[in-house]
């Protein structure tokens, strides 16, 4: 099955790794230092969703996802890609790499450090000093300026335009339909200016590569003031991914109780002074102010408002709710909204696809056609030919 892929990513020092270890919390290594991380690194995390099992009064067997507490955990792929140098389009830092690494992904999270305590080379300065908002305008910027270069190199004016432009841009997983309906739709020309090919290319990211930007180290004194002067502007969820983390290692140890996403967490076993000092201040400088770290909510939104994304069940049994083995509610998948049932059986398998021949939502026992657009948390069961 594809697994839905998200690139953190973001200039050096701003956390990314610490939100990518949290998320995943894979032991990635963690430093103060400019290049700590070279090659990209990938983790499974999960988005939140309601788990239909408590409505329901079943006892579900996920196979594909995890269930806590009837909230359904759903695997998403996590990149952490190296920090965002200046020049990275002319090949600066990790440079064309970095570049690509981002385009193979599904969507974007892009970590600032909303505090503006690092300087645009990654170095540490006095909170406040740096503009966050530079740093979001800066990897815009970078990446608009890498994609001109991409497309105009080997460019030539004798070819099919838009022809060109898609093979120029064929390594970049984007759809070649949505190349054509924007060139056609900001009237890109061969001798068009730089300026109007990189309100294109803008574009272009804009629909095939959505970003959010993970507004970090909110918990850092006056971070607050500067991301409510950003929010208005920019799709900003605030975050402490520092806090995360130490939220997800106590966690892992056993001495709290913690849900990802959450606002608060339960302590269950005798901790020391230094550890429950930090946790008292993750409770008064990010959970009582923010409602959670929000890193979980920065992968939520991203999954579910960026790429618009609903979660379905599909079922073999539809009186059981199970799967051929008997697992109830085997499986939570996460498809386009606006998906059919259609869609869904191919999501399924290719072949129950092709030999698709009725659904019927579990819910109210009713069949549905094969073009029925599905709604979030629907339990779908597909008959197919054999
Ligand atoms: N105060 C605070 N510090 C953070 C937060 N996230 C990361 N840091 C610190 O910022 C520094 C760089 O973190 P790292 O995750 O390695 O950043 P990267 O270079 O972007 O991968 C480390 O000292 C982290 O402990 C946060 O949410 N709050
Ligand atoms: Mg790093």
């Amino acid at each position: 099955m594809v697994i839905m892929e998200i690139a953190v990513c973001g200039k050096t020092n701003v956390g990314k790794t610490s939100f990518f270890s949290a998320s995943t919390l894979v032991d990635a290594e963690i430093s103060n230092r400019v290049f700590t991380t070279i090659k990209p690194n990938r983790g499974v995390t999960f988005v939140r969703a309601v788990c239909p099992c408590k409505e329901l009064k079943v006892k579900c067997n996920p196979q594909n996802s995890k269930c806590i507490d009837s909230t359904r955990l759903i695997p998403v792929k996590l990149v952490d890609i190296a920090g965002l140098v200046p020049g990275a389009h002319l090949g600066k830092g990790l440079g064309n790499q970095f570049l690509s690494d981002i385009m193979e992904a599904d969507a974007i999270i892009h970590v600032v450090d909303i505090s503006g305590s690092t300087d645009i080379n990654g170095n540490q300065v006095p909170p406040g000093t740096h503009s966050p908002e530079s740093d979001i305008l800066f990897f815009q910027e970078e990446i608009e300026l890498w994609l001109l270069d991409v497309l105009k190199r080997g460019f030539t004016k004798h070819a099919d335009f838009t022809a060109m432009v898609q093979k120029q841009l064929s390594g970049l997983k984007v759809n070649f339909q949505l190349i054509e309906e924007l060139i056609k739709g900001v009237n890109l020309k061969p001798d068009s200016s730089d300026e109007e090919f990189r309100r294109f290319l803008r574009l272009l990211m804009e629909k095939s590569k959505p970003a959010l930007i993970a507004g970090n180290k909110i918990d850092i004194e006056g971070a607050n003031e500067i991301y409510q002067s950003l929010k208005e502007k920019y799709n900003i969820v605030p975050c402490s991914a520092q806090a995360e983390l130490a939220l997800r290692k106590a966690a892992k140890i056993g001495a709290i109780n913690y849900m990802p996403g959450e606002n608060s967490f339960e302590i269950v076993q005798n901790i020391d002074e230094k550890r429950m000092k930090a946790l008292e201040f993750i409770t008064t400088h990010v959970l009582s102010v923010f409602g959670s770290t929000g890193v979980q909510e920065a992968i939520n939104k991203t999954v579910f408002g960026l790429l618009d994304m609903i979660v379905v069940y599909p079922v073999e049994n539809e009186h059981k709710l199970s799967n051929k083995q008997g697992d109830v509610l085997p499986d939570a998948l996460l498809l386009r909204n606006g998906s059919t049932a259609l869609d869904l059986a191919y999501k399924v398998h290719e072949d129950i696809g092709k030999k698709f021949i009725s659904a019927l939502d579990a819910r109210t026992r009713k069949s549905i056609a094969s073009d029925h657009r599905l709604k979030n948390g629907d339990i779908i069961s597909i008959k197919a030919g054999r």
